[in-house]
């Protein structure tokens, strides 16, 4: 056992399903009925996991060393997307009502299949958060209501078994703690296909110990809140007044304004200055020339266009929408059939996703949602979901090291806060 609790491997496999120890796996994961669009040289890599269920009932624990970062600040800039509004909410940015195109940019040999067609949306005009959540602001809601994450509550088995193939044998209770998933980097080189070759189901993680039991956010309040799983982030959303974004508003917002661009600052590619994410030959060794090998204190890297910041890397971000790698080319038949029956525009409007997800990593997860945003993890040789176009799915109850939220909040919203908030 490591000075950080007790861990265990997560056996899986990329760009397919997910896969479970050996001592468990029966094939299972060929039970998969539908055609996997993931399948790409570039695979959602660092980040495509089995989720919590996968990395539970797995047995074969293993201890490994890790490291921590020291911040370096860099210059913020400031939108002016709030002078014309009459009132703002705090740390918040209005987003003007909109169309623009969702989807990758024909031609970026970054891009992955879930990323396209590309096509036209249309939405309202909404707040949006300046950062994501941070540890201070979570801990405000955890005092506030008392609020336990998934990460710090027993583990149900009969809950997990639904995620799980049938017949999985239960794990040991040893394993069926309170904990989370945590980034341990190899110290050797492995098969970046593998990712449990670098993520651990580690007992006694969760966001007040990010690495695990002898870690802490303590000088932390600036990072984001990370081990929050899509449930916590919806909770802390409605304690706020506000909710999660939808996938369209995430990523019409992370473009700040730019069209049919790359990446969050235009189409000039990645470098140490734009955000957080991994240089160096992932996932054994990380060079920080950005200045952190984990999570960076919210801010630290220049804003977007609107204003925001940590759009591209740092962690990502759970949005509201259920994940489906074919949610694009499925949107896309619903139109051209309204514009051929009845001539309608070829855009959507206000779109909130598929009303029942498939997630090839996760089949037997009967629900998974939409991440964005790409984290610290990130490299262009592995997983350049830094992107705005990139997508992820996990399933509602996994919180990872990695993944955190923002909030926004539509106009009704704030004015409701306000006319409560009145003297
Ligand atoms: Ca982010």
């Amino acid at each position: 056992m490591s000075k950080h609790g007790p861990r265990a491997r997560v056996p899986i496999t990329i760009g397919g399903c997910f896969a479970l120890a050996a001592a468990l796996s029966t094939g299972w994961w060929a039970a998969a009925t539908e055609p996997d669009p993931n399948q790409h040289a570039n695979t959602s890599a660092c980040c495509a996991l089995g989720g919590r269920a996968a990395a539970l009932i797995q047995t074969a624990a293993q201890s490994t060393p890790h490291s921590t970062a020291k911040p370096t600040a860099h210059p913020a800039a400031q939108s002016d997307n709030n002078a014309l509004r009459p009132s703002a909410p705090t740390g918040m940015i209005w987003i003007p009502a909109a169309e623009f195109f969702i989807g990758s940019v024909d031609g970026d040999p970054l891009a992955r299949p879930d990323e396209s067609p590309a096509h036209r949306v249309r939405i309202d005009g909404f707040w949006i958060d300046q950062t994501e959540v941070t540890n201070a602001q979570f801990a405000e809601f955890v005092a506030a209501t008392g609020y336990k994450t998934i990460a710090e509550r027993p583990v149900d088995w009969e809950e997990l078994r639904k995620q799980v193939p049938e017949g999985t044998p239960k794990p040991e209770e040893a394993l069926l703690q309170p904990g989370s998933l945590v980034f341990v980097p190899p110290d050797r080189p492995v098969d970046l296909k593998d990712a449990s070759q670098w993520w651990a189901w580690t007992i006694g993680a969760n966001w007040r110990h990010p690495e695990g039991p002898g870690s802490s956010i303590e000088g932390k309040d600036d990072h984001p809140v990370v081990h929050v799983a899509f449930v916590d982030a919806a909770a802390y959303a409605a304690w706020a007044g506000k909710r999660l974004p939808t996938e369209a508003e995430w990523e019409f917002a992370a473009r700040g304004g730019l069209d049919r661009k790359r990446n969050v600052w235009g189409d000039a590619p990645i470098d140490p200055t734009r955000c957080n994410t991994w240089q160096g030959r992932f996932p054994a060794v990380n060079t920080k020339q950005d200045g952190f090998a984990r999570t960076a204190p919210v801010k630290s890297f220049p804003p977007n266009g609107y204003g925001l910041h940590d759009m591209a890397g740092n962690v990502w971000e759970w949005c509201a929408d259920l994940y489906r790698p074919d949610a694009y080319a499925r949107r896309l038949i619903e139109l051209d059939t309204a514009a051929a029956e009845h001539g309608a525009p070829r855009v959507a409007v206000n779109p909130t996703g598929p009303t029942r997800s498939y997630d090839p990593r996760n089949p037997h997860s009967p629900e998974s949602r939409v991440q964005r945003g790409g984290s610290f993890l990130c490299c262009d040789s592995y997983c350049a979901s830094y992107r705005p176009s990139a997508r992820m799915g996990a399933p509602p109850d996994t919180g990872m090291q990695h993944l955190g939220f923002r909030c926004v909040m539509t106009a009704e919203q704030w004015e409701a806060h306000q006319r409560q908030t009145k003297p």
